[in-house]
């Protein structure tokens, strides 16, 4: 079956009891039960939901997994992951992923004994350098937030499973309509739903996709004790969501083509950040790898002086964090999404002051385009 009639139909079949065509909200906290260990397998809403078990089937569905597990944030979803890995166990993180993530291992799992290390993914011989006796997981974004470095996922995988350990994708940017880890050797893919696979800016989740049967039962066993889990309405926006993402991730991609092509020929813009480009230095890689480049584009103003000009000059473009809602919206990594990077990494990776990141809409691409050559000027 193609993608969009997965998207459509995995996890959407009518509703057993009254034939809905769109799955209900089960907004319940619990179910009556027959008798003594005897109900319809819902017991407590923590533990399972019709609403939110759909929306599992349709994107484990879509990221080629058997398993999946919807949790209250993309931060949430990653934290859940990393209770795969025990304390004294060490993990290699990419060197730039979303500020949120690497705040997570900095200040909350190095409290608990996680050991990590930062490095270049995208660097073969310097991930090699990376593992030790006690590696454990190796966590990759491609391409990553927001410099857009791609990373060779075969490669990787066939490296970290070498060495004993897992793999882990954050794969928010491409979405599984661009990017499918798990045909890569990828063991677990995780998500901010919040971004492309719900798509409206409407609401808050996370997702982890994995095929291993043993760490699926501990994702949901941590799903249930901790209880990060994506709410019934919740669940039913996102799987509203991905019933469009094919259409939407087209159109994201589209635009995001012509706005980086605009942006590398601007006489205010010195550097462009997207794969798609010709002299992106992983461009080929990206084509083997990706089916689509996608909304993500990020170039350099030059200053912190340049960069606050444009972002307080936009009209359609919204300034905001987030990312992959059918809304254009421009943010300034530095002091926003990446503020939890120490001066010193950010600049090394190129989050500088002068660094713009755009969330390409599925706005008309004209109007973007001159939203965004009034601002430069
Ligand atoms: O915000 P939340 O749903 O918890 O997702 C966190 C997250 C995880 N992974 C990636 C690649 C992300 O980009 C994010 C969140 N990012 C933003 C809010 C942002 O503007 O980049």
């Amino acid at each position: 079956m193609g993608f969009s009639t997965i998207a459509i139909h995995a996890g959407n079949e009518p509703d057993p009891t009254t034939g809905a065509v769109s799955v209900p909200i089960y907004q319940t906290s619990t179910y009556a039960q027959d008798g003594l260990g005897r109900h319809k397998g819902f017991e407590y809403a923590r533990t399972q939901n019709p609403t939110r078990s759909a929306l599992e089937r349709n994107i484990a569905a879509l990221e080629n997994a058997k398993y999946g597990f919807a949790f209250a944030s993309g931060m949430s979803a990653i934290d859940s992951v990393l209770k795969l890995v025990k304390a004294g166990e060490h993990v290699i993180l990419g060197d730039n992923t979303y500020g949120g993530t690497f705040r997570l291992f900095n200040r909350v799992l190095s409290n608990y004994g996680v050991e990590f290390d930062l490095a270049d993914t995208s660097n073969i011989a310097d991930l090699e350098k990376a593992f030790k006796p006690n590696t454990k997981m190796v966590f990759v974004e491609t391409p990553t937030n927001p410099v857009m470095t791609v990373t060779d996922l075969k490669a990787v995988s066939e490296l970290a499973h070498a060495n004993g350990a897992k793999v882990v994708c954050d794969n928010t940017f491409m979405s599984p309509y661009f990017q499918q880890p798990i045909d890569f050797g990828v063991d677990i893919v995780v998500h901010s739903t919040t971004k492309y696979l719900n798509g409206h800016s409407d609401s808050v989740g996370g997702f982890v996709a994995l095929n291993d049967e043993k760490d699926a039962e501990w994702v949901g066993f941590i799903q249930n004790s901790v209880g990060a889990i994506l709410s019934p309405f919740d669940s039913f926006l996102v799987l509203r969501g991905t019933k469009t993402l094919a259409v939407r991730m087209d159109a994201h991609d589209r635009n995001g083509r012509v706005v980086a092509n605009f942006l590398s020929e601007h006489p205010k813009v010195e550097k462009v950040y997207y794969p798609g480009l010709v002299s992106h230095p992983q461009h080929e890689l990206a084509k083997q790898q990706q089916k689509g480049f996608g909304g993500m584009v990020s170039f350099e103003t030059g200053s912190y002086e340049n960069a606050k000009r444009v972002l307080e000059a936009v009209k359609l473009c919204t300034l905001g964090e987030s990312l992959g809602g059918v809304e254009s919206l421009i943010s300034h990594p530095a002091t926003m999404t990446h503020a939890s990077v120490p001066e010193e990494t950010r600049s090394k990776l190129g989050i500088t002051d002068g660094l713009v990141r755009i969330s390409v809409g599925i706005e008309d691409v004209e109007d973007i385009l001159e939203d965004l050559d009034q601002a430069l000027k």
